[in-house]
């Protein structure tokens, strides 16, 4: 199914000029970019996007780290797009996130992950409209 996901390149990511890197990735896969843009989140974009976190202990420190700088926003299409992304960024810990993954290859933290992806259908219509609408 062809599809649209929502990936972010966090402050960590921008600061470190992964930016063209990362696209490469997506772009290998045959995926095609439908928006980009580079730009400063709020905290209340911040609070919006991370709700699903709200009542976690590291909810403060996700908001101050996704608020620190500039974003790179993107929308990817392609087949079965949410789910290749989910794979080609890694688990949400760099650490354990396997060689040869975008957070595996460029990341050496849990909260400092360079990347952002939806996690799912809902979750990708709900961010795109939240960043691009
Ligand atoms: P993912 O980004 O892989 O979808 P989520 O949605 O569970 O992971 O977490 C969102 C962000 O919250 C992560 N990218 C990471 O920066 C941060 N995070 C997740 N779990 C923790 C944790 N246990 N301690 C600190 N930060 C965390």
């Amino acid at each position: 199914m062809i599809e649209q996901t929502f990936v972010a390149i966090k402050p960590d990511g921008v600061k470190r000029k992964l930016i063209g890197k990362i696209i490469s990735r997506f772009e290998d896969l045959d995926f095609t970019l439908k928006h980009a843009k580079l730009m400063n989140v709020s905290r209340e974009l911040a609070k919006e996007h991370y709700v699903e976190h709200k009542d976690k202990a590291f909810f403060s420190d996700l908001v101050a780290f996704i608020t620190s700088g500039e974003i790179f926003a993107m929308v990817w299409e392609g087949e079965n797009a949410i789910e290749i992304t989910r794979k080609i960024i890694g688990s949400t810990n760099c650490i354990k996130a396997d060689a040869g993954t975008i957070r595996g290859d460029f990341g050496n933290e849990l909260q400092k992950n360079i990347i952002h992806a939806s996690d799912s259908l809902e979750s990708a219509k709900r961010e795109i409209k939240l960043f691009f609408e």
